[in-house]
């Protein structure tokens, strides 16, 4: 019988830890490397919540994670993507106009510790997990360190065919814009 049942629970921590699932609000990413799979929840809020990438920091650690870093190259980077244009169309389907590109941004949690330019890439890092970007996503002529730019985001861009794209930006740390929150699961 204490078998049985040692059995059971067994089964059931089995069961627990194959078993990732988010809260309401956040989505599951799973990626799989070396063998194993891994798993985040990210959180992209509603938008036209704005803030500067400080708040934006705080706002995702009361929520129990740290603003999203994207490590790992395109992957990741593309299913964002793919997020922050679905919630894009819709709105702009819901609300019927179009807001300034450089309205609809989203933090990401990196900054430049160094200085760059035009020429110079600048020393930006990932600052939940302390770790020097290597892989960049940057839009057309960024980043651009226009009037002092030390923190990245997601820029939208619309092309005159119409076409949607969100690249990254270096954009002025106390502007305003939304922002990703990210959960590790693992
Ligand atoms: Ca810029």
């Amino acid at each position: 019988m204490i078998r049985h049942i040692l059995a059971s629970l067994l089964l059931g921590l089995t069961l627990a830890q194959d078993t990732h699932f988010c809260n309401d609000g956040w989505e599951l990413y799973t990626s799989s490397w070396a063998g194993e799979e891994h798993h985040s929840c990210f959180w992209f809020g509603e938008r036209r919540e704005q803030v500067t990438h400080d708040s934006a920091k705080l706002l995702c650690n009361a929520m129990g994670g740290f603003m999203a870093e994207v490590p790992y190259g395109p992957h990741l980077n593309n299913w964002i993507v793919n997020k922050l244009l679905e919630k894009y169309e819709k709105a702009v389907q819901e609300a019927d106009t179009r807001r300034p590109d450089y309205g609809v941004q989203y933090w990401l949690g990196a900054r430049d510790f160094g200085h760059h330019n035009d020429h110079l890439p600048g020393t930006w890092m990932w600052e939940h997990r302390n770790t020097s970007i290597e892989w960049f996503d940057w839009g057309d002529n960024e980043p651009n360190n226009f009037n002092g730019q030390n923190c990245l985001s997601y820029l939208h861009y619309e092309s005159i065919f119409g076409f949607s794209e969100f690249k990254w930006n270096d954009w002025d740390c106390d502007a305003p814009a939304d922002f990703i929150c990210e959960i590790i699961l693992d």
